[in-house]
């Protein structure tokens, strides 16, 4: 084995092994979401208004949606077609409504949710505002498939194979 044949080697390994990780599996991705003052918030009241919360597709959204404020709201969210009432609680005592939402590549974007109570977020579609929130469904970065990840790994080792041959003779 000459040192050529090891840094060839290496080279295609360092090509090859970002490659052999799968794609990101589906997660379960566990959010509460509470009302609270006519807004929507991530975590906890005093967290930002109007949050954002993002998957990858594939991925389900297990909402848990409370709600603090002392009068009704509802938890609508017409893309994935639920529109479920919260009714009135507090903060020591909320409302709380289980909501899970399975995504795929389909899905790929950015959804409104919303409060259809009147005046709770004025607007159309998905273009409200105030009570509103959005769940972000964004695709990682693409991976080969593993597929094709094989082919990559015959493609390295034949370019070492072909290499080496070569660099044999050379040295004849
Ligand atoms: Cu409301």
């Amino acid at each position: 084995m000459n040192r050529w044949m090891v840094i060839v080697g290496l080279v295609a390994a360092l090509l090859v092994s970002p490659m052999i990780a799968g794609p990101a599996s589906a997660a379960d991705v566990s959010v509460t979401l509470i009302a609270f003052n006519v807004n929507w918030h991530v975590g906890s009241e005093t967290a930002a208004a109007t949050p954002t919360i993002t998957v990858s597709p594939g991925d389900t959204l297990r909402l848990q949606v409370h709600n603090h404020d002392a009068f009704g709201h509802t938890f609508t969210f017409p893309h994935f077609t639920v529109n479920q009432p919260l009714a009135a609680g507090s903060s020591t005592n909320p409302t709380v409504i289980f909501v899970n939402i399975t995504t795929s590549t389909s899905d790929n974007g950015r959804w409104q949710f919303y409060c259809s109570i009147p005046g709770h977020a004025p607007g159309t579609n998905e273009s409200r505002t105030g009570m509103v929130g959005w769940v972000q469904v964004s695709t990682p970065a693409p991976r080969p498939t593993p597929g094709f990840d094989v082919v990559l790994v015959i493609a390295a080792l034949a370019v070492v194979a072909v290499s080496v041959r070569a660099l044999h003779r050379r040295k004849k």
